[in-house]
């Protein structure tokens, strides 16, 4: 059988390729099932114009009163956010740390983005559909959200405040906040 005869030149640029193909895929599967980086699959179409309303998106999920950290008897942890021009509501909010986290995020106006540094979180905020992310925080500390698509002449100043705490000291706070607001009977554990 005859030879074939590959020029030394070509030789590395197959290489090249070759090894240039396996980190392309290595890094993606890497991210993929490694980090649990993927894009979001949640279709939710809504109504923008109505957010605000009680009769609006979803009951009211998305009401001003609505917005921030819900805690069910579950234990499971829900934020409810809304991003606009230039800020994301609410601005400072408090997670903890290892536990399953939901976000349910819809946008006032135009289109946002929202990106947490150190983590999976990473979407854009489409006007007309709620942006469903599921993460977990493996971090402790103080983290900005920061908006990454652009959305007019204050994007670069556009974010947020994310405290990842401990187990321990988010069901403190928690719970000092609730006999705090035990009187109130409109609170938003009550709520959820
Ligand atoms: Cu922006």
């Amino acid at each position: 059988m005859a030879e074939i005869h590959i020029d030394p030149l070509e030789k590395k640029w197959i290489y090249f390729i070759a090894f240039f193909l396996l980190i392309s895929w290595g890094t993606i599967l890497y991210y993929t099932f490694g980090k649990g980086v993927r894009p979001p699959s949640n279709v939710e179409v809504i109504d923008s114009a109505r957010l605000h309303l009680p009769d609006g998106v979803g009951g009211g999920e998305f009401m001003e009163k609505n917005l921030g950290v819900h805690v069910d008897n579950n234990d499971h942890i829900k934020v409810i956010m809304v991003a606009a021009r230039y800020g994301f509501y609410p601005q400072h909010f408090t997670v903890p740390v290892d536990t399953p986290i939901t976000f349910r995020l819809a946008s006032f106006d135009v289109l946002h983005g929202v990106h947490i540094p150190e983590s999976n979180m990473n979407t854009m905020i489409v006007p007309g559909y709620v942006s469903e992310v599921h993460t977990q925080f493996t971090k402790t500390g103080q983290f900005p959200l920061i908006c990454n698509e652009y959305c007019g002449r204050s994007h670069a100043y556009m974010y947020g405040m994310i405290d990842i705490v401990p187990k321990a000291q988010f069901k403190a706070e928690q719970s000092a906040h609730a006999g705090s607001m035990a009187s109130n009977k409109d609170t938003q554990e009550q709520r959820t």
